[in-house]
């Protein structure tokens, strides 16, 4: 790989999301002050897939902003991104991705790597016991396959090079992502080596960022199509320097913290119960599903009555202009954002998008209606055979524990103790899937749902 300048940032995970966000915010912030060193090596974790199809072009790639205009003409517009430098696939070479983390060169490693790719049950927050996976990063340093195994070790030689500081930065949609990576991050490394765990905690930080573009799964690498709109609320706290991402857009705060509850509560909470709903009643995209009067008026007064009540208030922020922008994002006609993209692992999805925001309500004494029915949503979800009858798959990495589940749920009595069974699994439930309140008002949602259908659930 022929470098010009030696890239400032490593970054795991290289699906479209990245592409489409941290990738053009970094080329914007490279033209704008001419720092060169910041380019971008991705790393993917799994698949060669988007090395393969990138490198005959240099790595070059287009994103495609794609919406419509004021009279619903679908409209786009291109931007050719060059600031993805080369793409490592770490199973065929772990050692290379290892020693780029080590790279004296490197000041920033970034991850994308979903909710699942922290290897934590969502509930706590706290390393998943007896993971697979984890163990065999514990036993292979050279050769590890997990995000937290390629971060413990490629930091472990980082150390022993004397290489200095980086910055870990979590682009993903989860609660505190920056301090739960950390959390995760030293309780793993802890079990590699005390004084690796030591080293980390007083050389590393890990800002937490709210991250908002809208980026449905691409077929083609070449071109990434997203929505225009662009949001990233970053903590300043980067140990050796960051680009200025402010030239794209991006909002440099003290605290990400009610950025991530606005938008993982507004944004992925109704995203999470438009995709659950729209796969059991066959809508197959967002703005599909969003165009039916009656999932639109149940998604806009979930925002305003249950979800917006809980929202800490940020100055300048209108919480009506913000969901009438939203409900505008989902219906963009130019996506075609599958509802079955959205719906899937949504054990790791449902805490920070709907749990967290219902646990505020009951503690509150609020009403949680709204709420409740995006929970029995992803219930319903679960038996994986929609209105029409098709059948679909449950793409979770709990799949085999919730088909278990639900199988012990079918053997119960009555509607409200087959609910309590799901509700009981406390990894992703914690406390509050014990609650008498939260389980009647799911239940009667899912009793409504088997029952009467999506559609007849929707209208009041
Ligand atoms: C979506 C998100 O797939 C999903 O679960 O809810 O990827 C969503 O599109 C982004 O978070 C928007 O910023």
């Amino acid at each position: 790989m022929a470098l010009v300048d030696a890239p400032g940032i490593v970054h795991l995970g290289l699906g479209a999301f990245a592409r489409a966000h941290l990738l053009p915010a970094t080329q914007v912030a490279m033209a704008a002050s001419g720092e060169r060193h910041w380019g971008v090596l991705g790393v993917s974790l799994r698949h060669p897939d988007v090395r393969d199809a990138l490198a005959p072009h240099g790595f070059r790639y287009t994103l495609a902003l794609r919406d419509a205009d004021d009279r619903g003409r679908p409209r786009e517009r291109r931007e050719a991104i060059e600031a993805l430098r080369g793409v490592l696939v770490a199973p065929e070479d772990p050692g290379a991705v290892l020693d780029a983390i080590a790279a004296p060169a490197t000041r920033i490693v970034s991850l994308t790597v979903t909710e699942k790719g922290y290897h934590h049950d969502p509930a706590t927050r706290t390393l998943r016991r007896d993971d697979a996976d984890l163990a065999h990063d514990l036993a292979h340093p050279d050769a590890p396959r997990t995000t937290l195994g390629v971060l413990a070790h490629g930091l472990a030689r980082r150390r022993a090079r004397g290489a200095g500081p980086v910055t870990l930065l979590s682009c993903d949609n989860l609660p505190a992502n920056g301090d739960t990576l950390r959390g995760l991050l030293l309780a793993f490394a802890a079990q590699v080596d005390p004084a690796l765990a030591g080293w980390i905690d007083a050389q590393c930080t890990f800002p937490n960022a709210m991250v908002d573009r809208i980026v449905p799964r691409s077929e083609n690498p070449a071109v990434v199509a997203a929505e225009p709109f662009f949001d990233w609320a970053v903590e300043d706290r980067f140990a050796a320097g960051r680009p200025d991402w402010t030239a794209y857009g991006a909002r440099s705060v003290p605290s990400a913290e009610p950025f991530e509850k606005l938008k993982l509560r507004m944004v992925n909470g109704t995203h999470s119960t438009i995709a659950w709903l729209a796969v059991v009643a066959g809508w197959a995209t967002v703005d599909e599903a969003i165009a039916q009067p009656a999932l639109r008026r149940t998604i806009e007064a979930l925002m305003r009555e249950e979800i917006e009540p809980t929202l800490p208030a940020l100055p300048g922020l209108d919480l009506a202009d913000y969901r009438a922008r939203l409900l505008q994002r989902f219906a963009n006609p130019a996506l075609a954002h599958r509802t079955r993209q959205i719906a899937m692992d949504g054990s790791q999805k449902l805490p920070q998008r709907l749990l967290g925001t219902i646990a505020d309500r009951l503690a509150a004494g609020a009403s949680i209606e709204r709420l409740a029915l995006g929970v029995a949503a992803w219930i319903h979800f679960l038996r994986g055979v929609d209105e029409q009858g098709h059948a679909y798959p449950i793409d979770d990495p709990l799949a085999g524990v919730l088909a278990d589940l639900r199988t012990h749920a079918e053997a119960a009595p009555d509607e409200r103790s087959r609910v309590a069974v799901i509700t009981g699994f406390a990894p992703v439930f914690g406390a509050l899937g014990r609650a008498p309140a939260f389980i009647d008002a799911v239940a009667r949602h899912t009793a409504t749902l088997r029952t009467r259908g999506v559609r007849a659930t929707l209208e009041p």
